[in-house]
């Protein structure tokens, strides 16, 4: 009989109401979310944390291990204190490690300066990347003042490096932003009809930003985006130093073999790094309630 090991990845996901953080969630991943609050009961705040329904099971001949993203949405932090937003943000560093924030505000939604700045402050203490991310951008063209605060807002604590397929970075790849439209745009008065965009830059912009087993953690939640590995699989293979056949056939069994994707999917400056990031253990792959368990 195998012990049930769980190894999950989270990540932080704030905005205020209605803006545009499910849409923008089921977008990047590509998967059915189901809520759960398995695993911050106990933090002071209440948090509503989303999963895949299909989570992925390695077996060995000691422990089943099980595979899963997990999304921890606090309420709208718009009424928190500074102490609030900062002791939030230690408590989910402690508790879950998350891969990074995600930051949503639409031209339609409200932010509050202050709280983000704080949010922001302590995610760059804590070593959390973070992701701010304009949605829902064709509503109107508020959409530029919102990328432009959240440009300034960076600017305060990190120096602006590139920009590159509308994805501005700071620093050592720490902080990010981004403008994206999650799902097709309609409006039928105006003659609009645009399509879904901004969403692979933001995918590989992350991708870029974490490391060792975060970025791994990040390739496993985004690997149903079949989207984004038609139009960026030349640009990862790329970045992980491997030719795109090898990178196709990697992320094709991306649940198959976490092994080998954990020692074949090194970055470039970490080629030379030894030390596996999952233990050793002899895998067999399935998938919960069913025999198939490629994702693509
Ligand atoms: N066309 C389009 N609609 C969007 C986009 N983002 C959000 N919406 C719409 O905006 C509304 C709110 O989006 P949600 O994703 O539910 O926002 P949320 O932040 O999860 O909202 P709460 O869970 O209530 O806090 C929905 O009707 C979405 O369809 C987008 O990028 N494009
Ligand atoms: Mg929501």
């Amino acid at each position: 009989m195998s012990d049930e090991n769980v190894h999950e990845y989270n990540i932080m996901l704030c905005g205020s109401a209605r803006a545009g953080k499910s849409t923008l969630i089921n977008a990047l991943c590509n998967r059915t979310m189901i809520e759960t609050s398995s695993i911050l009961e106990s933090c002071a705040k209440t948090i509503t944390c989303y999963t895949f329904n299909d989570s992925h099971y390695i077996e060995s001949k000691v422990f089943i291990t099980k595979f899963q993203t997990n999304f921890c949405e606090p309420p709208d932090i718009d009424s928190w204190t500074e102490d609030e937003v900062k002791s939030y943000v230690k408590e989910i560093k402690e508790r879950t490690n998350p891969l990074c924030m995600i930051y949503c505000a639409s031209p339609g939604s409200y932010t509050k300066i202050p709280q983000l700045e704080w949010l922001i402050e302590a995610c760059l203490d804590e070593q959390i990347c973070v992701a701010l991310v304009c949605t829902n951008m064709w509503i109107s063209t508020n959409r530029y003042n919102i990328r432009d605060d959240f440009n300034k807002i960076l600017s305060k604590y990190l120096k602006q490096t590139k920009e590159e397929d509308g994805i501005t970075y700071y620093g050592d790849n720490n902080a990010l932003v981004a403008m994206v439209n999650s799902e097709k745009y309609i409006d039928n008065e105006l003659g609009v009809d645009e399509k879904i965009c901004g969403i692979n830059e933001l995918i590989y912009g992350i991708i870029t930003s974490l490391k060792d087993d975060k970025g791994l953690g990040w390739l496993y939640t985004i690997s149903n985006n079949e989207s984004f590995w038609i139009t960026k699989k030349s640009k990862v293979a790329n970045l992980f130093n491997k030719t795109v056949d090898d990178v196709w056939s990697l992320i094709s069994d991306i649940t198959r073999d976490l092994k080998e994707r954990n020692i074949a999917l090194y970055k470039k400056s970490n080629i030379n790094r030894k030390t596996p990031i999952i233990p050793e253990q002899h895998i067999v792959i399935r998938k919960k309630n069913s025999v198939s368990c490629t994702i693509l």
